[in-house]
């Protein structure tokens, strides 16, 4: 599943990567509302395009294939940027680390050394985040915005039902961790976005760092769902 905003000069490359190293899973692109080439060059490559009818930004839009992997039964879903920075290639390492009792694995730039990890405010919010998740969940979480990610079933449906809106994969650990699933985090390089242009702009950055910290703060105070180990399908809070 690949969300793609205007993501024109990578997307034919992501897909005919992910054709490449892993021809056991459907490619889905969800383009909601570029005014670029992104969806046809993305059918033209092999994809599967969802186009919703407008803009649900990030959010909404991993939401969609979170519904489309759970209504069409997948037991799997991975996600991956249509701007080129995750490779395909190491999709393996995260198939590998998926065993039995873990839900989400999670690619992290911060467990490989000397790659490109980010600008250095927008690593420092990471870190920030990061500090903040690993207390929260009681476990290391190294790269907690990081848009690699591999889900079961369980995490589909999970997020299939409710998933956070922009700037969510901060929350979606914590969400996670709420609802007693585990994730896992493993060494992935990263690069930078291969053309187009980033969703976070630097007037983006601060209301990113507000919106994430105060959405960690207020899902912590949410009323938590009960969920007892062995239950089989855990179900959004409301
Ligand atoms: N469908 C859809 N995809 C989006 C939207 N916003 C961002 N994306 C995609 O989500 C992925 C991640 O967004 P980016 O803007 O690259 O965010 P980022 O990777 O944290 O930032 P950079 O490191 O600057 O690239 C990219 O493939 C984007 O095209 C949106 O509103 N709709
Ligand atoms: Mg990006």
């Amino acid at each position: 599943m690949v969300p793609a905003y205007n993501e024109a000069a990578t997307i034919v490359g992501v897909v005919q990567a992910l054709h490449e190293h892993a021809p056991q899973f459907d490619v889905l692109v969800v383009d909601d509302g570029s005014t670029d080439d992104t969806s046809r060059l993305a059918r033209g490559a092999g994809a599967r395009v969802v186009r919703p009818a407008f803009n649900l930004g990030i959010g909404g839009a991993v939401q969609t294939g979170f519904v489309f992997a759970r209504d069409g039964g997948y037991d799997l879903m991975v996600q991956v940027d249509g701007d080129g920075q995750h490779d395909p290639g190491e999709l393996g390492k995260l198939l590998e680390a998926m065993e039995p009792g873990t839900d989400m694995i999670c690619g992290s730039r911060f467990l490989v050394k000397g790659e490109y990890l980010a600008p250095v405010s927008r690593r420092a919010g990471i870190h920030i985040f990061a500090w903040l998740l690993s207390r929260f969940v009681g476990q290391q979480v190294t790269d907690p915005t990081s848009g690699f990610r591999l889900y079961n079933s369980r995490a589909i449906r999970l997020f299939a039902d409710d998933y956070p809106h922009d700037y969510p994969e901060v929350e979606a650990v914590l969400m996670l961790h709420h609802h007693r699933l585990r994730m896992r985090e493993v060494p992935v390089r990263m690069f930078q976005r291969g053309g187009g242009s980033s969703s976070i702009t630097s007037g983006k950055s601060a209301y990113y760092m507000i919106k994430v910290l105060l959405a960690l703060f207020v899902a912590l105070a949410r009323k938590r769902p009960v969920v007892e180990p062995g239950d089989q399908a855990p179900v959004a809070a409301g």
